[in-house]
């Protein structure tokens, strides 16, 4: 990690706007970014954040406010990461993963198709040969922090990709993904869950879909040699440590806080291909994984090497997993904050299974999967996921209800030794369908049980019409007290379809204000302009070698440092500008207009990209990015001279 101080010394916005206002002239703007020492952006300046007690209550905080919580939350097949201030519910940011980016070039610079392409496998990088060279769309589940001993430590955020079996790490320092590795052997993974003790450590991914192992054609219609695969990524190097094969398919997924066991949710035990068939059996299982046994088995060689992956045999009967049977195909996989309960969530049966964790050695030992069930409450229709607020009591959402139900864990525990008692505390109707729902740092040992946001697949009538596709809805519930019921304070549309989000604590957050010159995101870029004799914060070159053209370049408001260049039709070429400005928020761009060709150059950032001139003509480059009072200046011109009629 890199240190976080440097950036906060840079001017802020605000006092950049005002000196703008007093004259925008060049030579001012020059002056005025060199006297922002100390000012401090926003964050530090005079503003207070908003106290949980009093913008809480309402769940509104004033503009100019900051929120208490940072919230972020996936995008389903948009394939980003959002995101939020909580309580405010304002989206702040969205973070391009697995899309291609209109305004930030993600997909387009050379530096993000590196990271888009680094982590793929050779096979993929052939198939992707002629399509583009990446993948342009993704399917994000579940965004999740990495751990230090049970709760978040704000280094990084994983997220994965179900449509092209990916699992990117984003670092929150600069809320840029680092990473993105394709997950060999596994198909499509969806559950993802960092490990929360003693540190992460492994990020958990569930390979969802079964197919041939290695599928390479072979047993194309035959079932039975159709494989799924648990995988357990080391975060810190991103690549695989280890795959275990199970029975059935896997779904959501969750780890303890001991650092013990994994655990998926698996349904289709009976490893169908058509609905009929996927949900005969009543019972499916929730797949409980020994770390320790595993890592032990790979260490001692018992693992068969698939694709540079250690694989372990897991189905029923190994001593590496336990299969714990549950009702009929059940979905969301939560570890409550208590540190002994899992709750699985039974999705087409009306109950959560509640596992008690310190059970789960007997059951290595050879005791009954069973007997580690110590609550089984009914709770209403469709339970997909659980949040929890760190005073026993645990909230589910129903989606066939449209509902949440808060319900105590202690309760239904007593229950199902035969109390007469019921669990369920409250019934909340939220609008409508929800899926995931999650707690402030619910997943931590930090629970502080003050917000639950419900994320609701359908929004149906709650906003102006939008035509046939309708926006989500995500609500905001106050469970800030157990003396007073819950209160929607919030409710939002979003753009397809936020599966899932976690709220972390402000405080845990500390992201950069502008970029460390020697970041590794750009390095190559930094070295590449170094190897050419030009020195990156003072660039205004054109190198040409062959038909290979450089152009280097700085940005500092309202200009870059060439007007003009030109290459020839046919060249291939590369520009790379530094954006030399030092001010917080101050980010320009480059867009090269009718060819495909965008960058966003935040400040002290390197970016580049590379392209053929094969159309001739004049082509204005230009910022994207207002940036001044003459940003609509900030311009010059591409002259492609076209080649020489034979
Ligand atoms: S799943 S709506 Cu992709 Cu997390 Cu349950
Ligand atoms: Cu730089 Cu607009």
């Amino acid at each position: 990690m890199t240190d976080h101080d440097d950036g906060k010394t840079g001017l802020s916005r605000r006092s950049l706007l005002e000196t703008t206002a007093k004259g925008a002239t060049l030579a001012g703007l020059a002056g005025a970014a060199g006297v922002g020492v100390g000012v401090g952006g926003l964050a530090g300046g005079g503003i207070p954040a908003a106290r949980a007690a009093e913008a809480g209550a309402a769940g509104t905080v004033a503009p100019g406010q900051l929120d208490d919580y940072y919230g972020f939350w996936s995008s389903g097949q948009s394939g980003e990461v959002r995101i939020f201030g909580v309580p405010s519910m304002r989206e702040l940011m969205r973070i391009p993963v697995f899309n291609v980016d209109s305004a930030t070039g993600w997909g387009i610079t050379n530096e993000s198709r590196r990271i888009l392409t680094d982590g793929l496998t050779e096979e993929t990088k052939k198939f992707l040969a002629n399509r583009g060279g990446i993948y342009t769309n993704g399917d994000a589940h579940h965004p999740h922090m990495s751990f230090t001993e049970g709760t978040y430590d704000g280094r990084y955020l994983w997220i994965n990709d179900k449509a092209n079996t990916r699992v990117a790490r984003i670092r929150c320092d600069v809320m840029k993904p680092d990473k993105i590795i394709e997950i060999p052997n596994a198909n499509d993974i969806h559950g993802l869950r960092p490990q929360k003790y003693p540190r992460t450590g492994y990020v958990f991914a569930n390979g969802e879909h079964e197919a041939p192992l290695p599928n390479d054609g072979r047993d194309l219609d035959n079932p039975s040699a159709y494989r799924c695969i648990f995988s357990a990524i080391d975060g810190d190097e991103m690549t695989v440590a280890w795959q275990v094969i199970v029975d059935g398919n896997l779904d959501n997924c969750d780890a303890d806080y001991d650092g013990k066991y994994a655990f998926s949710t698996s349904y289709n035990s009976e490893m169908g291909v058509t609905m009929a068939e996927m949900t005969a059996a009543e019972q499916d299982h929730v797949v409980v994984f020994n770390i320790k046994r595993i890592e032990e088995a790979v260490k001692a060689g018992k693992a068969t090497m698939m694709n540079g992956v250690p694989v372990l045999d897991g189905r029923k009967g190994s001593p590496y997993t336990a299969y714990i049977p549950i009702s009929n195909s059940p979905h969301g996989c939560n570890m409550a904050p208590d540190r002994i309960h899992l709750v699985v969530n039974g999705k087409l049966s009306p109950t959560v299974t509640v596992v008690d964790v310190r059970k789960l050695d007997a059951v290595f030992d050879g005791a009954e999967p069973r007997s580690a069930v110590v609550a089984e409450p009914q709770l209403g229709l469709g339970p997909l996921h659980t949040a929890f607020d760190g005073r026993g009591n645990a909230y589910t959402t129903l989606f066939i209800d449209s509902q949440m139900a808060k319900w105590n864990i202690a309760t239904a525990v007593e229950q199902f030794q035969g109390k007469d008692v019921d669990p369920i505390l409250e019934k909340l109707d939220v609008m409508y369908q929800p899926g995931h729902n999650h707690t402030s740092m619910g997943e931590t040992l930090e629970a502080d049980g003050k917000w639950l946001v419900s994320l609701n697949k359908f929004s149906k009538d709650r906003f102006l019409n939008t035509g046939p596709l309708k926006p989500e809805n995500d609500q905001l519930i106050d469970i800030g007290g157990d003396d007073r019921p819950m209160k929607i304070v919030h409710d939002g549309p979003t753009y397809a379809e936020p599966h899932d989000c976690i709220i972390v604590r402000a405080d845990i957050v500390n992201p950069r204000n502008t970029w460390d010159r020697a970041d590794p995101i750009f390095k190559d870029t930094v070295e590449l302009i170094k190897s050419k004799g030009v020195d990156p914060e003072n660039a205004a070159d054109v190198i040409r070698e062959g038909n290979k053209v450089f152009v280097f370049m700085t940005s500092q408001a309202p200009m870059f440092s060439l007007d003009k260049f030109e290459v020839n039709e046919g060249d291939e070429v590369t520009i790379a500008i530094t954006n030399i400005d030092d001010v917080d928020d101050l980010t320009h761009g480059l867009t090269i207009s009718n060819y495909n060709v965008v960058m966003e150059i935040a400040p002290q950032a390197t970016a580049s990209v590379t392209f053929t001139a094969d159309r001739p003509g004049v082509h204005w480059y230009y910022c994207q990015w207002f940036c001044h009072a003459l940003h609509m200046e900030m311009r010059g011109r591409m002259l492609v001279h076209p080649k020489a009629k034979a």
